[in-house]
């Protein structure tokens, strides 16, 4: 048995959002010391709730605090997105035994995650599946936590020719996470922290496709895996072509490659990241930019079978 490590995770609402803290808490060597929510591809309320009853139904016991974030993005979601936890947080299978136990933490996302990064002497590896803002702003007012962080595994950019932005006045060059926030990407960046990039190009391989639905409603009668087909549900999977609504299993990507390192090959590159512009929140390849660790491929099978298996509740 491999020891436990330190995670803080720090998502923004959407459907594989919510489905990467479910499955962080069926990790059995991943200790969650606590879970930040802003509002990029979500709204805060259903969001924060969502998380705090998935807590609740699934954290086997544990005591993890969910914080608000008071942040703002510079390009704003498409609403539609932002609505999905609206349905998350109905369903009947996180509704089963209100009230709600899990607690709201009394601070903000950002001074949040100061606080538990400080506690701990151990250093913590960050997950980030939404926007950076939380991460840049912690990092402008205590620069300290730097030591504190292991490494932070970030779902966003790429260096593809097209990204997944689809808005007036951008060139579509960015992914989404990246273009909420292009400042945050730079304040990280301009960080010595260690950056597992998981972008687009691994990303791309694990599209929600009709077969994994079907494999999940086939194994219903687990509640876990039942649980993963209500909230795939919610979204469109890939049928005849893509489209820019097409769902991917983006974050839940990110959040296995912590532990199943065997789903994804990575290796060095050097980024910038355009902040403004036609190009906001594109990363670029440049011999004068940082370094980060690129995910570029994922097992799709092995990854879809790992992440079944691990959302059983009945093991
Ligand atoms: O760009 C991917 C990020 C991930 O963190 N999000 C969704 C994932 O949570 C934004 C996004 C891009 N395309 C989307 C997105 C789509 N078609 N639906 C919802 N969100
Ligand atoms: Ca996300």
């Amino acid at each position: 048995m491999s020891k436990s490590k330190n995670v803080y995770l720090n998502h923004d609402g959407g459907v594989d959002d919510l489905i990467s803290l479910f499955l962080l808490l069926q990790m059995e060597n991943v200790n969650l010391t606590g879970v930040g929510v802003i509002p990029a591809d979500c709204y805060l309320e259903p969001a924060m709730y969502a998380s705090r009853k998935i807590v609740d139904r699934f954290g086997n016991g544990k005591q993890v605090e969910v914080a608000a974030s008071n942040s703002r993005g510079k390009n704003p979601f498409p609403k539609d997105w932002r609505m999905h936890a609206f349905t998350v947080d109905a369903l009947p299978i996180l509704n089963e035994y209100p009230p709600v136990q899990t607690k709201e933490a009394d601070l903000p996302a950002h001074e949040h995650m100061i606080k538990v990064l400080r506690e701990h002497d151990l250093p913590t590896t960050l997950i980030f599946i939404g926007p950076l803002t939380d991460l840049a702003r912690a990092l402008q007012i205590a620069p300290d936590i730097e030591e504190k962080i292991e490494k932070l595994v970030w779902m966003g950019g790429t260096f593809l020719e097209k990204g997944n932005v689809e808005e007036p006045e951008h060139d579509g060059t960015a992914e989404w996470n990246a273009f909420w926030d292009p400042e945050a990407v730079k304040v990280v960046w301009d960080s010595n922290i260690t950056i597992d990039l998981v972008a687009l190009e691994s990303t791309n391989m694990v599209p929600l496709t009709l077969d994994v639905r079907q494999k999940w409603a086939s194994q219903r009668n687990d509640i876990g895996v039942d649980f993963l087909g209500q909230c795939y549900a919610i979204v469109p999977p890939l049928v005849h072509f893509q489209t820019n609504s097409t769902y991917f299993l983006w974050d839940v990507l990110t959040t296995v490659s912590i532990g199943k390192t065997n789903l994804v090959k990575k290796k060095t590159v050097k980024s910038i990241v355009h902040d403004s512009g036609a190009s906001q929140g594109k990363t670029e390849l440049s011999e004068s930019g940082r370094e980060v660790n690129l995910v570029y491929e994922a097992e799709r099978d092995a990854f879809f079978d790992y992440i079944t298996e691990l959302a059983k509740q009945d093991k």
